[in-house]
């Protein structure tokens, strides 16, 4: 673990003295968008043309953030379009690595760098800041597009379709506002809280993230007994959002996080949605627990110094999910 500095690694843990105990996110670095015709993005930001076989994505099976792109790519058909490395998943003194000696990590497939960071460093000698996946990288002017999940997953969303015919919108304007409250509240306390409780130092700080996101999950449970997806009737990024953290949460963030008033299979409603979004086609084969079990526990010497990776729970994913029938036998699979 560790953070580029003027273009030079430095081998570094977070360091939470400065803000009593508690996990501080930074902000991505390379925001720009891939659009259709390769005009600015939303917010201005430069634009780069979709074109097939242009760009690449570098994923870690482990990562929440990482595992939003990949389900995108799989959603909106863009396999065939965007090819893929996955990292190690170990991330220890050089931070994510392109070693192959893990069933799944495949090396870097576009440049055949040794470590992540060197793909940073090759597009920017001199940049500082952490080394994180996702990253959408361009192969044609071998600079880095975005390593934002939250933006790629716009990106993918519709930049690609008259390449992929494939139409389907999981950010339609009339949901837009109700998809954005959501996305902040699941964010804030569950996404990012599971870290801020991770990550704490202080039994303050733990406390503060665990709270709000045990009050997230039981809000969801009974938003989810009354509408099938977190926005209504439609399945929207809302939903997949959720989904990176829900299906980490009882192999991982339960026991090695501490988040453990409750586990997901607790939560009726919550447990049917999450098989139902496991069992969307494709889906199965972007969720890799092999990865995360792996890195979690074993990455973060912090708070898993021999290292142990647990067993992890057995978890039926394949049970029927019942989520279609009438809203009062939801979740009664
Ligand atoms: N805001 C980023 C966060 C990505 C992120 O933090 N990824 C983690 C893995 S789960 C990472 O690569 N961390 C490396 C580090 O912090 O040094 C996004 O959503 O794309």
């Amino acid at each position: 673990m560790g953070k580029l500095v003027n273009g030079e690694w430095k081998d570094t843990w977070y360091d939470t003295s400065e803000t009593g105990g508690a996990f501080q996110r930074d902000t991505s670095k390379f925001r720009s968008w891939v659009t259709a015709d390769g005009e600015p993005g939303p917010d201005g930001a430069d634009g780069f043309k979709a074109e097939s076989g242009r760009y690449h994505l570098y994923v870690s099976f482990a990562c929440p953030w990482a595992h939003r792109a990949l389900i995108f790519r799989t959603l909106k058909g863009l396999e065939q379009h965007i090819d893929v490395s996955v990292v190690h998943p170990d991330m220890l003194g050089d931070g994510w690595t392109f070693d192959t000696n893990f069933d799944g990590a495949t090396g870097d497939r576009q440049g055949g760098r040794r470590f992540l960071r060197d793909l940073y460093t090759g597009v920017n000698p001199d940049v500082s800041g952490r080394v994180t996946v996702p990253v959408l990288y361009d192969t044609a002017t071998n600079t880095i597009v975005s390593n934002e999940s939250a933006e790629i997953i716009r990106m993918f969303n519709s930049a690609f379709d008259g390449l992929t015919g494939n139409t389907d919108d999981y950010w339609p304007k009339p949901l837009r506002g109700r998809i954005e409250e959501v996305n902040a509240r699941v964010y804030d306390t569950l996404n990012n809280g599971v870290y801020k409780a991770g990550f704490a130092t202080t039994q303050d700080a733990y406390e503060d993230a665990v709270v709000p996101l045990f009050d997230t999950l039981d809000w969801l449970e009974d938003l989810l007994g009354q509408n099938r997806y977190l926005a209504g009737d439609t399945l929207t990024e809302a939903d997949w959002r959720l989904f990176t953290t829900l299906i980490r949460f009882d192999a991982v963030y339960h026991g090695h996080f501490k988040c453990n008033r409750r586990r997901i299979v607790d939560y009726p409603n919550l447990w049917a949605y999450t098989r139902e979004l496991y069992q969307v086609p494709g889906i199965a084969d972007t969720v890799r627990f092999d990865h995360f079990m792996r890195h979690y526990h074993y990455s973060h010497e912090t708070i898993n110094p021999h290292r142990i990776v647990p067993v992890g729970p057995a978890l039926d994913l394949d049970a029927p999910h019942g989520r279609d029938k009438p809203r009062d036998q939801m979740g009664a699979a």
